[in-house]
């Protein structure tokens, strides 16, 4: 029979709710908030959900268990744990749910966090929910203007004309880092490329120290190495090659200099001006034209892949002179040239270059082996080149932070003063995309017509909002300073003047206090996007002053895809998701959150299987039997105490596994290895069954160390035993170190260093003893056979050699 989890869970949940979690809420105070807390801060966050339709899903709970686990164990160990949860909700994934559904974004937002709140907090997590955000609070999203503003102010948020990703479904321009495979990586519709006017975030002027930072961070390395990649650095140099008969040059920019010999053609991209300058010599100029017509719809990133179908024209007529060898080679125009990586064009090299090989495999083009070029050859300046683009800041849609820009014709773009921050999104009937370079918020004339701040002249607002990543830029920092949002539940009113605030010691006192976040944990799909977006924001916080730390996350864990039974990744199509409401509503949430612990390596991609979450629940159920049985043996303690030697033996036995029990699962927590801590936890559990002489004390340890990771039933035990506190900030086990050291040990003998013998003997033997012992031993006499001993090198419990 099952223990009754949902007697059991439902009881401590409202335990808990009582006080609107009070028990959770992590101080400000640098001091300890609660007479089992030490000073030291943990700060553990968890990637914040977008409150979508669908709910939560079991991707989620994973990060959020294993994040739950750590908090929880930080707290027993007197740390002052900030463990907070929020919600990121503007942006794409809310508002095409809305269109869909007919509801407004704003109606949708809000029921979508109900069930998310209601789903957390029905598998146990321990969030202070008084620190609880919302992107799309207009009290949040003041501080995401704001932000913006200085960056504007600094000249590192500018407008400008640039060829942007277009998604037509989502009618909405899309930064490089949201097209994979040329996609829209919201719906999936193909993207084109378009030139729009747009906001840009000038991430480029950071791009060195968000490399180099990169290497002071406790991050999965393939996470560290996609940062690496995408910020793409390079050395090399600029080297002009001319035109024949032509005033005109082609300058490459090159990372391999020495190749120069084996250049057997040049390409340039399709977009490149000299191409037109050209127009008079290129005798195929319709296929050129044609050409040039066709290239272009795909992303950059994807041009330049090696696995990217080759495709170009030669441009007949025009020849380049190599300046080394003075050779006349070809010249091409081909997209997997980008027109904005170095000089947009470059020498190809097929027998170094991959993607020239393929090139000059398909059109027949040679291929030749040329000595290299010593590198001394190559003096004068390197150039360096950075694949990461300017961030386009701007989306053509109504769910976002409106930018706080105003347009007036004669002053042109003026920042919106502070004191009229936030710029409230208005509220609007019809928020769908027009399909336009302009969002819906155009169409508010209202709302649009304002007077220029500078002249006092007519103008208008900037109607394009922010993308989504806006808001989980800095929330991080939204959760620090929750009472300076003042529309947070139970927060005080009152307008905050911004650039005063940061300047406030308080305030910055607990900003210091927290930052940075300990432990970040949340999937992988984030390493470009949402993670390189905060760095950068955080290290423009840090040059404003705002923040004291260089980087905002300091540990990042990454939990593994959790694939549907089938193997295959979830998803509704192919009917395979599995829905974690179901899942607590028949095996319980402590169940469900211990099994998706004990899938694997935290880490790993693993497949659901349906039968796991059924072993873990009558693991669950053996615990709570076990606890059933030891009142009986309350009853006979006396009896037991007379009980044989063979007994207490037994009983010692129990209570050494018990104390590399406790080591063992320590260690696991720490190192975030939460699958064997449970195989620790199960173990002891088969040993403990065997075992009818346990005491209450043994429970109690047990209902401790199972805490973290099912806190419902092991406050339930610990109750049962007379704990009369809630385990939470109960401290955490300690073991003994002289009851794991193991009492027999195997010491190798050793002749000449060759192993001849091994023979178990009590641990902590001396070398005399064990001298005499080795001795003894026949195939050990066998070695030596009455040779001279001329040294023994003895290393306690591990071995013993005799030099002959
Ligand atoms: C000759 C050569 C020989 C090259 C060789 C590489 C290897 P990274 O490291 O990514 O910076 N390249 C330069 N500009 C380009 C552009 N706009 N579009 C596509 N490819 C471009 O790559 C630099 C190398 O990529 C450059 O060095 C150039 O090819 C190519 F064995 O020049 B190399
Ligand atoms: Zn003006």
């Amino acid at each position: 029979m099952n223990y009754n989890f949902k007697k059991i869970e439902k009881k401590w949940q409202k335990v808990w709710a009582k006080e609107k979690y009070k028990l959770w809420h992590a101080s400000d105070r640098k001091t300890a908030n609660s007479e089992h807390q030490t000073s030291n801060k943990a700060y553990v966050l968890d990637m914040f959900p977008y409150p979508s339709g669908e709910g939560l899903h079991v991707g989620h709970v994973e990060g959020y268990t294993a994040s739950d686990i750590y908090a929880r164990f930080l707290r027993m160990n007197g740390y002052n744990v900030l463990h907070p949860m929020g919600w990121d909700a503007f942006g794409l994934p809310a508002e095409n749910y809305a269109i869909k559904k007919k509801i407004h974004p704003r109606l949708v937002v809000k029921n979508n966090v109900k069930n998310f709140t209601r789903q957390l907090n029905s598998l146990g997590f321990s969030y202070d929910w008084q620190r609880e955000i919302n992107t799309t609070d207009p009290e949040y999203y003041k501080w995401t203007q704001w932000i913006f503003l200085q960056l504007f102010k600094r000249g590192l948020a500018y407008e400008a004309e640039a060829p942007v990703n277009w998604c037509p479904s989502c009618k909405t321009v899309l930064a490089n880092e949201e097209v994979s495979e040329g996609a829209c990586e919201r719906c999936g519709s193909q993207v084109e490329r378009k030139k729009l006017k747009q906001w840009i975030l000038k991430i480029t002027a950071y791009a060195d120290r968000l490399l180099a930072d990169l290497e002071g961070l406790d991050w999965p390395e393939r996470v560290k190495e996609m940062q690496r990649n995408w910020i793409g650095r390079s050395e090399g140099r600029l080297i002009e090659f001319p035109i024949f008969n032509s005033e005109f040059s082609i300058k490459v920019f090159t990372t391999r200099p020495d190749t120069i010999d084996g250049a057997t053609y040049m390409v340039l991209a399709p977009e490149h001006p000299l191409v037109q300058s050209l127009k008079n010599k290129i005798k195929n100029w319709k296929d050129a034209a044609d050409y040039i017509s066709f290239a272009g719809s795909r992303s950059e990133r994807e041009r330049m892949a090696d696995t990217y179908e080759k495709t170009g024209v030669e441009l007949k007529g025009v020849e380049a002179i190599n300046p080394h060898n003075r050779q006349k080679i070809p010249v091409w125009i081909s997209d997997y040239v980008l027109a904005h990586y170095g000089t947009g064009a470059i020498m190809a090299v097929p027998r170094h270059d991959e993607r020239d090989r393929q090139f000059a495999e398909k059109f027949h083009l040679p291929i030749k082996d040329r000595p290299l070029v010593p590198k001394e050859k190559w003096v004068g300046k390197p150039e360096i080149n950075y694949k990461l683009r300017d961030w386009i800041f701007s989306r053509q849609r109504y769910w976002g932070e409106p930018i706080p820009i105003i347009k007036c014709e004669k002053c042109g773009n003026q920042p919106v003063p502070e004191e009229d921050l936030p710029v409230e999104l208005p509220k609007v009937k019809n928020y769908e995309p027009t399909g336009g370079a302009e969002s819906p918020l155009a169409g508010i004339k209202k709302w649009v017509n304002v007077k220029c701040p500078k002249c006092g002249g007519p103008a208008k607002r900037e109607t394009n909002t922010m993308p989504q990543w806006a808001g989980s830029n800095w929330y991080y920092i939204g959760y620090v300073i929750a009472e300076n949002l003042k529309s947070m539940p139970g927060r005080q009113a009152g307008k905050i003047q911004i650039s005063k605030q940061i300047q406030n010691p308080k305030f910055k006192e607990s900003l210091n206090h927290w930052l940075p976040v300990d432990l970040y944990v949340g999937g992988v799909e984030h390493a470009v996007l949402h993670l390189l977006y905060a760095r950068f924001w955080h290290k423009f916080l840090y040059d404003i002053g705002a923040v004291l730390t260089k980087e905002p996350f300091k540990k990042l864990v990454n939990q593994g895809l959790i694939l549907g039974p089938d193997g295959q990744k979830m998803s509704k199509s192919r009917g395979n998701v599995v829905n974690p409401d179901e899942m607590v509503e028949k095996f319980g949430a402590d169940s469900l959150r211990l099994y998706e612990m004990f899938m694997g390596p935290l880490e790993d991609a693993k497949p659901w299987d349906p039968r796991g979450i059924v072993g873990l629940q009558r693991f669950l159920t053996r615990v709570y039997n076990l606890v059933r049985t030891v009142g009986n043996v309350r009853d006979v303690q006396a009896e037991q105490a007379k009980r044989s030697n063979k007994r207490s033996d037994r009983t010692s036995n129990i209570e050494r596994l018990l104390h590399k029990t406790v080591k063992k699962v320590t260690e696991d927590i720490q190192n975030f290895r939460f699958n064997t801590a449970i195989s620790a936890l199960m173990i002891l559990l088969n040993e403990a069954e065997k075992n009818p002489s346990l005491n209450s004390k043994f429970y109690i340890l047990y209902s401790k160390l199972l805490f973290p990771f099912a806190p419902h039933l092991s406050q339930e035990i610990w109750h049962e035993f007379g704990g009369k506190t809630l385990l939470d900030y109960e401290p955490w086990p300690v073991w003994d170190d002289s009851l794991i050291k193991k009492s027999e040990v195997d010491l190798v003998i050793q002749v000449n260093g060759k192993m001849r013998d091994v023979f178990t003997v009590s641990s902590g033997l001396d070398q005399s003893s064990a001298e005499k012992l080795a001795l003894s031993r026949e195939l050990v006499n066998k070695w030596i056979s009455g040779q001279k001993v001329k040294k023994v090198i003895f290393v306690k419990d591990r071995l013993i050699n005799f030099i002959v």
